[in-house]
């Protein structure tokens, strides 16, 4: 695999475009400090996902307790064939890629003579994560172009190349990592760079007992809580902060009136830190949390709810028989 010419033909294969600036670094400071400065403190989730969060992020996904990463991917399998036959001519967008695993079964299904049309293009804020899918799909699919945007979904889906149709995947439910209001609303951005015949697969988790919902996020191994801890270690390094995971407990539960998981940070003890960016320390006293993460479940009237409201057409809603976890195939 190492010889000149397999990796200049690489090159050519894979590109990656940078949105994110220093600017963007400047804003990522100010949205820590906002929120480490409100009354309830809490803090974006997307900080989780340094190179030690990503990481804990994929052992997450293989926990007994962590059934969405699993269930998805077999309906994936399962209705693969059917999706991929309409796939030729076609840019996949993939928001929030993070590892191949799940772009992969979609890419198996494709028959190889169409493949060489197939462009994949992967949107996520860590290079790593782009750089690393990329090697690992032009190897394991030769045909394939990929070409990664280095980008916040939520804020650069004009950055998407519009030139040909388009196959857009959000997966994981990362959907539900936004309010209630914001989901719609990004929805409603996203239908408008969509073009008439430009598909959506959005993959969502669904409401069910709450037995089942808590102790996915409370792993008996504690790599979720490790996770969870691990967003006080990114946060020391944006704003010089010097949080010591341990004055921490993870909490995670289900708020049944907002349908979703909350995870949170409780102090163990009153605690201060100073911050490069704050006249004066941040205290915490002890039984207070910090809110880092909420995680919205789904119901089949919120699906409808996307549709009438964004315009986009349901062409197929695909569900595991335990009804845990939902792939909806829209099309603009
Ligand atoms: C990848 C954001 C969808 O909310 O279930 C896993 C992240 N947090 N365990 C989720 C997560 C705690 C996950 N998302």
């Amino acid at each position: 695999m190492n010889n000149p010419g397999t990796s200049a033909l690489i090159r050519k294969q894979i590109t990656i475009s940078k949105y994110l600036c220093s600017t963007e670094l400047e804003e990522e400071v100010s949205e820590i400090i906002v929120g480490l400065s409100a009354e309830q403190k809490y803090l974006p989730s997307k900080f989780f996902y340094d190179a030690n969060g990503s990481k804990l992020f994929e052992d997450i996904t293989c926990l007994p307790e962590y059934y969405p990463t699993r269930t998805e991917k077999s309906l994936l399998k399962e209705v693969a064939p059917q999706i991929s036959k309409t796939l030729r001519n076609i840019d996949i967008v993939e928001l929030g890629s993070g590892d191949c695993s799940k772009i992969s079964i979609l890419l198996d299904a494709i028959p190889f003579e169409n493949m060489a049309n197939v462009r994949y293009i992967p949107v996520d804020v860590s290079h790593a994560a782009i750089s690393e899918s990329a090697r690992i799909l032009v190897e394991r699919f030769p045909e394939i172009t990929v070409h990664g945007l280095l980008a916040d979904f939520l804020k650069h889906l004009s950055a998407i190349p519009k030139e040909t149709k388009r196959l857009f995947c959000f997966f994981g439910s990362t959907l539900g990592n936004l309010t209630r209001k914001q989901s719609v609303l990004f929805l409603l951005d996203l239908k408008t760079v969509m073009k008439p015949g430009d598909q959506l697969l959005l993959g969502l988790d669904m409401v069910k007992d709450i037995k089942v919902l808590e102790n996915a996020y409370n792993d008996n191994q504690g790599i979720t809580a490790a996770f969870n801890k691990n967003i006080l270690c990114v946060v020391n390094n944006y704003v010089k902060t010097a949080f010591c995971p341990d004055w921490f407990e993870h909490i995670a539960f289900y708020n049944q009136s907002k349908g979703r998981i909350e995870m949170h940070l409780r102090a163990l003890k009153d605690l201060e830190t100073s911050c490069l960016y704050l006249p004066d320390k941040i205290r915490i006293k002890k039984g207070e949390t910090i809110h880092t993460e909420n995680s919205h479940k789904f119901t089949h009237w919120h699906i409808f709810d996307f549709a009438c409201i964004t315009g986009l057409k349901i062409n197929a809603v695909y569900t595991d028989n335990r009804q845990w976890f939902s792939l909806v195939h829209f099309i603009a």
